[in-house]
């Protein structure tokens, strides 16, 4: 149990992050937990997972990734224990071996859609937006990147450190400077929390910002998701929770103290609807927002009235 809680607050944290690392870093703490699990029985067994599944999925309540995989890897179907210790190990091998393949696939079919002497425009910290732009990079196309520097929590300093070391010209800026340097840009490409059974986004916060910036000035918008990051609790009409982070992480609490009629917001996603989406690419293809739908029933591998 230590090593799963270690994990857990290493999400929390966000010392691991980005709706992937999130998924496969759960995937791999409950596969662990149930193989040192010391009970005797196979209730006992399954509420042990049941309870170690609740702690990881309530670490961060936005990306679908998260309870995605944790449901893909703590379903099993034995009747014995020690089979459905067996099972849920390989159900975390397949799904993280999936999510390592996905990577370098949706690399392969998104640099498609990026052309010799692009400007790419990309937000946060995406693995999978930086596999696209690094493929095609990697493919010959003289590209080159504008990195925003993504307040509060400045992952784009990760993603440019990313870049440079891959040798790809990469420029920084900082958030409210998205629809100045829009005019530059030939693609926006964005990783994502959440795909909505509706084809909206949910991506880092400023997403959306970058999406109407775009839209305004014609340029495409691909988002980069992998099948697990779909969502088919919003068939049911479940709301997305959007995570809001602590205030300190926008303003030091000792000058927030010093200003009684101010309050601080700090949401840490939001919502981009399918009209500003161009296309999602997916480890299985290249699909418009208005296909979530069909992702969601045939790729994400599992019974939808699992959900019920
Ligand atoms: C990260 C973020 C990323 C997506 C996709 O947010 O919004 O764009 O999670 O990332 P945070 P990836 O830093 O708050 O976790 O493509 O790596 O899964």
């Amino acid at each position: 149990m230590e090593q799963l809680l270690d994990t857990a607050e290493k999400i929390r944290t966000m010392q691991i992050r980005g709706a992937g690392r999130i998924a496969m870093a759960a995937s791999a703490a409950l596969r662990d937990y149930a193989e040192d699990l010391n009970v005797h029985t196979l209730e006992e067994f399954n509420v042990s997972i049941k309870k170690a599944a609740r702690i990881l999925v309530d670490t961060r309540p936005t990306a679908v990734s998260l309870p995605n995989a944790v449901m893909l890897t703590a379903r099993h179907s034995s009747i014995t224990m020690d089979e459905a210790r067996a099972e849920i190990i390989a159900n975390a091998n397949t799904f993280i071996e999936h999510a390592d393949q996905a990577l370098d696939k949706m690399g392969r079919i998104g640099a498609r859609r990026i052309r010799d002497g692009d400007v790419i425009m990309t937000h946060c910290n995406s693995h999978a937006a930086l596999s696209v732009i690094k493929t095609a990079y990697d493919e010959g196309k003289d590209i080159s990147v504008i990195a925003t520097e993504s307040r509060p929590r400045r992952q784009g300093l990760i993603t440019i450190r990313e870049l440079n070391d891959h040798g790809i010209p990469t420029t920084l800026i900082v958030d409210s400077a998205v629809r100045y340097c829009m005019k530059d840009v030939d693609t926006v490409v964005v990783g994502a929390d959440v795909v909505t059974i509706n084809g909206a986004l949910v991506n880092k916060i400023g997403t959306s910002q970058l999406a109407l910036a775009a839209h305004e000035a014609r340029k495409n918008l691909i988002a980069v998701a992998e099948t697990y990051k779909f969502s088919p609790r919003t068939l049911y009409g479940d709301l997305i929770d959007i995570e809001e982070r602590s205030t300190e992480e926008v303003i030091d609490p000792e000058i927030l103290a010093g200003l009684p009629h101010v309050r601080v917001k700090n949401p840490a996603f939001d919502i981009t609807p399918a009209e500003y989406i161009d296309l999602i690419i997916t480890e299985a293809g290249a699909f418009p927002p208005e296909m979530a739908y069909i992702v969601i029933k045939e790729h994400l591998g599992w019974d939808l009235t699992d959900m019920e």
